[in-house]
């Protein structure tokens, strides 16, 4: 059996594409409709109880959920990106870590508050883009002095981040105060494993476009956490 990844075009799942092609590993993708509510199906929730993608369904059909935990499955298993052992590995860690604990859930807020929240939430724009900037900041700084998130070396760490390094400009930031981010995001995209992500996610991108127009304003309402609701209050 290969590896099923379930997702849709977000950049937590973008992260796993990327690793299943450096790795060069067979994969089936199963896409999981968020805007006709697929991830609150309960055989979905059999698979991931927090109802998110991505899930993997591994070679021996065990499900495993959580970004940052699929990465370290895919690379222990294949013992790649992720030194076994040493201070090296903890370097890894820790800036995937960052990205799963801090810049993937920061960086959202700051998507939600810009992309779909009404007009008027000026107090929380602005704490999710001092945020977002300060984020930046330290992912810019280190990556002045070192090539890669780690170090010396292409890790789980810059494949977890880089997908949370699209929105700069959409979120009200520039990038050129980020000039280390930009070297950094150009060497990877150089990588044909990447540029192999990219294009099988925009196809999955142009259908999620289409659906969440299509989408019912209640499964609209609880993609974006606003709870049940109804048709009219959305
Ligand atoms: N911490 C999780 C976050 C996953 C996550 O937030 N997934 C989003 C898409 S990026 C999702 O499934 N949202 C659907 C929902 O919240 O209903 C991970 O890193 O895997």
């Amino acid at each position: 059996m290969s590896f099923r990844l379930y997702g849709m075009s977000s950049p937590n799942v973008v992260k796993i594409l990327i690793m299943l092609e450096e790795l060069g590993v067979d994969f089936h993708f199963e896409h999981v409709d968020l805007f006709s509510e697929g991830q609150f199906d309960e055989t979905f929730r059999a698979l991931n109880p927090n109802s998110k993608v991505p899930v993997l369904l591994t070679e021996e059909g065990q499900p495993i959920f959580e970004s940052g935990a699929i990465l370290i499955y895919l690379a222990e298993r294949h013992d790649q990106l992720l030194p076994s052992t040493g201070s090296s590995r903890y370097d890894v860690l820790e800036w995937l870590t960052l990205q799963v604990a801090t810049v993937g859930p920061m960086l959202g807020q700051l998507n939600h508050f810009t992309t779909y929240a009404p007009a008027g939430q000026d107090y929380s724009v602005g704490r999710y883009r001092r945020e977002g900037a300060r984020i930046y900041q330290l992912l810019n700084k280190r990556l002045e002095q070192v090539p890669y998130l780690a170090g010396d070396d292409y890790s789980v760490a810059d494949i977890a981040t880089l997908p949370w390094t699209d929105y700069i400009e959409r979120q009200g930031l520039q990038k050129a105060d980020y000039p280390a981010i930009a070297e950094w995001r150009q060497r990877l995209e150089e990588r044909p494993a990447v540029q192999r992500a990219r294009a099988f996610i925009a196809d999955v991108q142009a259908n999620d476009a289409k659906m969440f127009s299509q989408s019912s304003a209640s499964a609209r309402r609880r993609f974006l956490g606003l709870g049940e609701g109804s048709e009219e209050q959305a």
